[in-house]
C-alpha cells in the first residue's frame, strides 16, 4: 500500500470528489507506529519542582535546584508498569532550565549541586525497559530573554544547538514537543526569529523515526504559494510526521476527531480550538488535505508541576473519562506525571496511575463478542464478516468499490452465541488506508426490535462509546455515510470493571478552625486587589510580593469587577458565615484558574487555563465565621467565576452558608 500524508484539491471539483480524494490520506509509518501506542507519558520536572511555580520566569538560580533523590529510572519504571509506550520529559520549560549537559548555555543542571544530566539517565532507562525516550523543549526562554537573547535571531541558533544536543547524544527519540505558550507574545503567532523550518529538518535528518508536535503556527506555504494553491498549482508542505494538540489542556476532545485534515488555511494557528475541525464545511474551499491525527494531553494533577501546596491527583473517574475522549475517539493519551521534591513521582500518582491501568485490563481483558457471528447484508446478499472480530489490525471486511457517498449505507447484524451485558461498543476502521466513515450507529435488540443506542459521526483508528448497561444476544451496527467503500477492521462489546477507588471526595474536617464570632475588626462585603498579567495558575498570585495596579472594596463578592477581561488576576478577602454546623459542597465554578482558601487552608481548587469548569469540595463546618481568599488568575479566556459554597441546595434563601 502507498502511503499518502497528503492530497491536493482541484478548483473545479465538488465536495463528493473532495472527500472521496481525502478518504485515501493515510497515516505516514511514523504517526501509525505512534497511534498505534495509544498510551504516552508527559512528565514536568524542573526548576519550577522546587520554587512552587508552573511558570518561572528565567531568574532563578542555579541553587533552587535540589533533588534529594531525582531517580528518572522510576519515571520509565512507573510509565512501563503502567503500559504506557513513551515517556516525553521536560528538558526545558520555559524558564530556560535546561536538565541536561549542554554546552549553549551555563543555565543547566550541570552546574548545580546536583548535576545529573537527566537526559542521559533517563534514555538509557528508556532503552531499559522498552519505553520511547521523548523530547519537550520550550521554544520560549525566559532566561534567555533575561540575558537579551530571546527573541533575536541569535536565539534561533541557540535553540538548534539545543535541539541538535537532544537529536544526537542519547539515542532514539520517539517525539519532540514545542509548546506553543509564550507569555511574551500574543499567542498563535509567530516568534519572529523562530525558523521553525530548519527544526523540522533536523529531526527529519536526525532521528528520522521521530514524530513532533509542531510549534502553533505552522506554515503550509507563503502568501505567493497560497495563491498558486488555490488556483490548483504546487504542493502543500506537509512532512507526515505531525501530531495535532487537541486544542486544550483538560482531557477533552471533539465529538468527531478527524486524523484528515482539510487544508483550508495557510497557517495552522487558533484552528486547533476550532470545535468543528476538520468538518466536511471546511472542504468546500480547502487545497488539500492532510493526515494530522490527535494527541490528548492532560495532567493526573490539577496542574503541570508538583507542588505541595496546591497540587492534588485527579479523581479515577476523571482519568477514565480522558481514556475515552482520547484512546477510545481516535486518539492517543498523553498523561502527565509530576516529580516532587526528591525528583520521583509520589506514590499518589502512581497509586492512581495503576488504578487507570487495573480499570483497563479488567475492562477490555475479553472482547464479549468475540465468538459472535457477524453477517453484512451487501447488493441484497448476506455476507459473513466474522473478520472485524479479529484482533489483527491489518484484516478488515471491505465494502464494495463502487460505494456512492450519498447513496450507499451498511449493516452488520452481530449475533452473540447467548445473552450478555455489556455497556460499550468499539469500532475500529482500517486506517492505513484512510479515515472515511462519517456516520454510524450502534442499536441493541430488546424486546423484539433494535432501539438505537450510540449514535455518531467520526470512527477512526479506535472509537468506544460508553451507554447504559443492557443485556441482549443480538446487535447492529450500521454505517450510514463513508466518504468512499468503509473498510471496518474491529468490532468489541466491553462491561466496564472498576476497581475500588478511595472516595472521590474526601471531606475536608476546618470546624476545629472556626471562628465562632465574627471579629470587631471585619466588614461585610469583600476587598479585592487587582493585578495586570494573568497566570497561567491562581497559584502564582503572591499578593503580598507583587504590586497591585487596583484595590478597593465591593458590596458583594463580584466578578463584574474583572469586566470579563483576560489577562488580570485577582485577590479577594471577606468573610463566610455558617449558620449550622455540618458539611457543604462549596462548588467554584471558573474561566481558568481559580482557588479557594478558608481560615487560610486551600478548599477548592480549580486552577490552571480552562473553559468554563466547576470543582467542588466537601467540607465540614462548624456554626461560625471564616476568613475566606479567593484567588483567580484569567488567562486566556474571558474572566468569569462563581461561588457556591452550599452547591447542594437550590434555594438561595434556604443555604446554610452565605457569603457576607
Ligand atoms: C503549556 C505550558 O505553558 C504548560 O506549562 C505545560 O508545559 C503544557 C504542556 O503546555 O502550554
Amino acid at each position: 500500500m502507498q502511503e499518502r500524508s497528503k492530497v491536493m484539491f482541484l478548483p473545479g471539483e465538488t465536495l463528493k470528489e473532495r472527500l472521496k480524494k481525502a478518504a485515501h490520506v493515510t497515516p505516514s509509518a511514523e504517526q501509525m507506529r505512534w497511534m498505534d501506542k495509544e498510551l504516552t507519558i508527559f512528565l514536568h520536572f524542573g526548576m519550577n519542582t522546587f520554587n512552587g511555580r508552573q511558570w518561572g520566569n528565567g531568574t532563578e538560580t542555579l541553587s533552587d535546584y535540589t533533588p534529594t533523590a531525582l531517580e528518572p529510572e522510576q519515571w520509565v519504571r512507573v510509565c512501563a508498569e503502567a503500559g504506557f509506550k513513551h515517556i516525553i520529559s521536560t528538558l526545558k520549560h520555559h524558564d530556560g532550565f535546561c536538565l541536561w549537559d549542554t554546552d549553549s548555555t551555563d543555565f543547566s543542571v550541570k552546574n548545580t549541586a546536583y548535576p545529573m544530566d537527566v537526559a542521559q539517565e533517563l534514555s538509557a532507562a528508556c532503552r531499559k525497559y522498552d519505553v520511547g525516550f521523548g523530547v519537550y523543549l520550550s521554544p520560549w526562554d525566559m532566561h534567555q530573554r533575561e540575558a537579551g537573547i530571546w527573541p533575536t535571531e541569535r536565539y534561533n541558533d541557540l535553540f538548534l544547538q539545543q535541539l541538535e544536543e537532544l537529536l544526537t547524544h542519547y539515542g532514539p527519540v520517539e517525539e519532540l514537543w514545542f509548546d506553543g505558550a509564550c507569555g511574551d507574545h500574543p499567542i498563535w503567532q509567530k516568534v519572529p526569529c523562530y525558523q521553525t523550518d530548519q527544526w523540522y529538518e533536523r529531526i527529519h535528518r536526525l532521528q528520522p523515526s521521530a514524530v513532533y508536535r509542531m510549534y502553533d503556527p505552522y506554515f503550509f506555504t507563503d502568501e505567493e504559494g497560497w495563491k498558486q494553491l488555490q488556483e490548483g498549482k504546487g504542493q502543500i508542505k506537509w512532512s507526515g510526521k505531525a501530531v495535532r494538540w487537541v486544542g486544550n489542556e483538560e482531557g477533552r476532545s471533539r465529538a468527531d476527531e478527524w486524523s484528515v485534515q482539510p487544508v483550508s488555511e495557510r497557517m495552522i494557528a487558533q484552528n486547533a480550538v476550532w470545535p468543528d475541525l476538520g468538518d466536511i464545511k471546511y472542504y468546500e474551499h480547502a487545497v488539500g488535505a492532510v493526515w494530522y491525527p490527535v494527541e490528548v494531553n492532560t495532567t493526573i494533577l490539577n496542574q503541570w508541576f508538583w507542588n505541595p501546596e496546591t497540587s492534588k491527583v485527579k479523581s479515577l473517574d476523571r482519568l477514565i473519562d480522558t481514556y475515552y475522549q482520547s484512546v477510545g475517539n481516535n486518539g492517543v493519551l498523553l498523561l502527565n506525571l509530576s516529580p516532587d521534591r526528591t525528583g520521583r513521582i509520589p506514590k499518589d500518582q502512581v497509586h492512581r496511575l495503576m488504578e487507570l491501568r487495573q480499570f483497563m485490563d479488567a475492562t477490555f481483558c475479553r472482547n464479549l463478542a468475540e465468538d459472535a457471528c457477524v453477517t453484512v447484508m451487501q447488493s441484497g446478499k448476506a455476507e459473513d464478516a466474522g473478520v472485524i472480530l479479529t484482533e489483527d489490525q491489518d484484516e478488515f471486511w471491505e465494502a464494495r468499490s463502487d460505494w456512492d457517498l450519498e447513496k450507499d449505507t451498511i449493516s452488520f447484524e452481530i449475533i452473540l452465541p447467548e445473552k450478555r451485558e455489556f455497556d460499550q461498543v468499539m469500532v475500529r476502521e482500517h486506517v492505513q488506508e484512510g479515515q472515511r466513515v462519517a456516520e454510524w450507529s450502534f442499536s441493541v435488540w430488546e424486546e423484539g426490535a433494535y432501539h438505537e443506542v450510540v449514535r455518531k459521526g467520526a470512527v477512526g483508528r479506535k472509537s468506544i462509546r460508553r451507554f447504559q448497561r443492557v443485556c441482549t444476544d443480538k446487535v447492529l451496527l450500521t454505517i450510514h455515510k463513508s466518504f468512499d467503500a468503509p473498510q471496518i477492521s474491529g468490532f468489541g462489546l466491553y462491561l466496564t470493571q472498576k476497581p475500588e477507588s478511595e472516595e472521590q471526595e474526601q471531606v475536608m474536617d476546618l470546624s476545629a478552625l472556626v471562628a465562632a464570632e465574627l471579629p470587631d475588626d471585619a466588614v461585610t462585603g469583600v476587598s479585592y486587589r487587582l493585578f495586570r498579567g494573568g497566570r497561567q495558575s491562581a497559584a502564582q498570585i503572591d499578593p503580598d510580593v507583587e504590586k497591585h495596579e487596583e484595590s478597593g472594596h465591593l458590596p458583594r463578592l463580584d466578578p463584574e469587577l474583572l469586566d470579563r477581561r483576560s489577562d488580570y488576576h485577582a485577590e479577594f478577602t471577606g468573610w463566610l458565615e455558617v449558620l449550622e454546623s455540618g458539611t457543604y459542597r462549596f462548588e467554584l465554578s471558573s474561566v481558568d484558574g481559580a482557588m479557594l482558601c478558608l481560615a487560610g487552608r486551600l478548599c477548592v481548587d480549580n486552577d490552571e487555563p480552562h473553559a468554563w469548569r466547576g470543582v467542588s469540595r466537601t467540607l465540614r463546618l462548624d456554626q461560625g465565621y471564616y476568613p475566606y481568599r479567593l484567588l483567580y488568575t484569567s488567562f486566556r479566556g474571558e474572566a468569569a467565576f462563581a461561588l457556591d459554597p452550599d452547591a447542594d441546595c437550590a434555594d438561595p434563601e434556604k443555604k446554610r452558608v452565605r457569603v457576607l
